[in-house]
Parts: structure tokens; C-alpha cells; sequence
């Protein structure tokens, strides 16, 4: 089980794109209300089924004000802008020191992040981002896969979800893995305590 959240401005598509993700719909008409709360969906992973709990705002994002468990024990943070907004884009920053704040991941420098420009689909014209501007800030923040998006026309969204679910389960069996060697440490640590309790020698 993976708890993904979307963070980013009101109006950059949060809701859209995981309306797109999980039941493959846009429609105008869709305004999730669902507070703190998820959809679920199963992802192959490398032959293995994760299920993704994905976890959106109800528009409390307007001032950044959501609740400590909207973040607790987040796996991955999609942060998503609008490519024809700027200040969307802006917003970043703030959205992932919000997060990094609120959530305070164990390695804040490798947690999976993924981010989205939604609204490729608009004229080419009313872009405010360019790929190249994002792209560097993608880089200079730890190189974080970065997607563009059109959760109206289905563009790219299943790639994003994918990235970011191998990324947060790639980051999970590094933590398992670094627990099993702690524990192994431990075992040996207590044996060679009761060894010499026992009188046991002990050739370390
Ligand atoms: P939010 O959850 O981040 O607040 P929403 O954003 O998903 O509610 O989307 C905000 C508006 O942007 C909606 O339009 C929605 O239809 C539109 N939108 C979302 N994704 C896309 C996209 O990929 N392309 C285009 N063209 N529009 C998109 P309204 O008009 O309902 O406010
Ligand atoms: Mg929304």
C-alpha cells in the first residue's frame, strides 16, 4: 500500500487528474468533494500489484491548511501546476517545504516527489512554462521526474502515477532494507550480550 498525495494551487487540476488516473473520465462537471480522504487503485509495479491510495485536497488547499492527516506517512508527493499559470508554478516551492514540513519524511533530500504540468492541451500560445524552466527546477531540487500532462485528453497521467509508484516502492525497499541490516545488528548485538552473561567466550 502506497498513500500518495497531490499537492499544488486550486485550479491546476488535482482533482481532474486523478479523476483521469483512477476511473478514466474528465468531465467539466466533476468537483470532488472528498476532504481528507482517497481513491484507491491497484498498480503493476515490476509483476508486482501495489495498491495506490491517493489522497486529494477539497479545495482547503486555498490556504494551505491541511490537516496533519493528509500528510501522515505519505509514501510520494505529486506536486502539480498549470502550465499556463505562472504563479502556479511559483507555488511549488511553497507547496514542497509545506510538505516536508508537515510530513518530516526520515531523508528529506531523497523523498520520491514527481512533478506535473497539467494542461498541455491548451493553445501552445497561453503557455507560461516552458519545459525548460521546469525541468531546471526539477533539477536543482534533487532531480525529480518531471511529466507534462493533459488530464483532459488522458495525456501522460498513467506514466506520472506509474513513475511515482515505482519511485515511492523503490524508496521503500531501500528503508526495509537499511531496517533488516539494523536488525541483524541487534540480533548479534543481543547474542553476543548473552554469551558472555553465560560465560561464553566470545570472538569478535
Ligand atoms: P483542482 O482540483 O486542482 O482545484 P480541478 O483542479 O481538477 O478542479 O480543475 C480545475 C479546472 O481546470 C476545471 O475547469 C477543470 O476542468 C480544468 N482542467 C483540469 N485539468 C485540465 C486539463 O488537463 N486541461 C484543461 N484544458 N483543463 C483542465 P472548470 O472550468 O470546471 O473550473
Ligand atoms: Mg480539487
Amino acid at each position: 500500500m502506497l498513500k500518495v498525495i497531490i499537492l499544488g494551487d486550486s485550479g491546476v487540476g488535482k482533482t481532474s487528474l486523478m479523476n483521469q488516473y483512477v476511473n478514466r473520465k474528465f468531465s467539466n462537471q466533476y468537483k470532488a468533494t472528498i476532504g481528507a480522504d482517497f481513491l484507491t487503485k491497484d498498480v503493476v509495479v515490476d509483476d508486482k500489484t501495489v495498491t495506490t491510495q491517493i489522497w486529494d485536497t477539497a479545495g482547503q488547499e486555498r490556504f494551505q491548511s491541511l490537516g496533519v492527516a493528509f500528510y501522515r506517512g505519505a509514501d510520494c508527493c505529486v506536486l502539480v501546476f498549470d502550465v499556463t499559470n505562472s504563479k502556479s508554478f511559483d507555488q511549488l516551492d511553497s507547496w514542497r517545504d509545506e510538505f516536508l514540513l508537515q510530513s518530516s519524511p526520515k531523508d528529506p533530500d531523497t523523498f520520491p516527489f514527481v512533478v506535473v504540468g497539467n494542461k498541455v492541451d491548451l493553445e501552445e500560445s497561453r503557455r507560461q512554462v516552458s519545459q525548460k524552466r521546469a525541468l531546471q527546477w526539477c533539477l536543482q531540487k534533487g532531480n525529480i521526474p518531471y511529466f507534462e500532462t493533459s488530464a483532459k485528453e488522458a495525456i501522460n497521467v498513467d506514466l506520472a502515477f506509474q513513475t511515482m509508484a515505482r519511485n515511492a516502492l523503490d524508496q521503500e525497499m531501500e528503508v526495509e532494507l537499511y531496517n533488516d541490516v539494523t536488525d541483524a545488528v541487534r540480533i548479534d548485538a543481543e547474542s553476543g550480550a548473552a554469551g558472555r552473561a553465560n560465560g561464553d567466550s566470545c570472538v569478535c
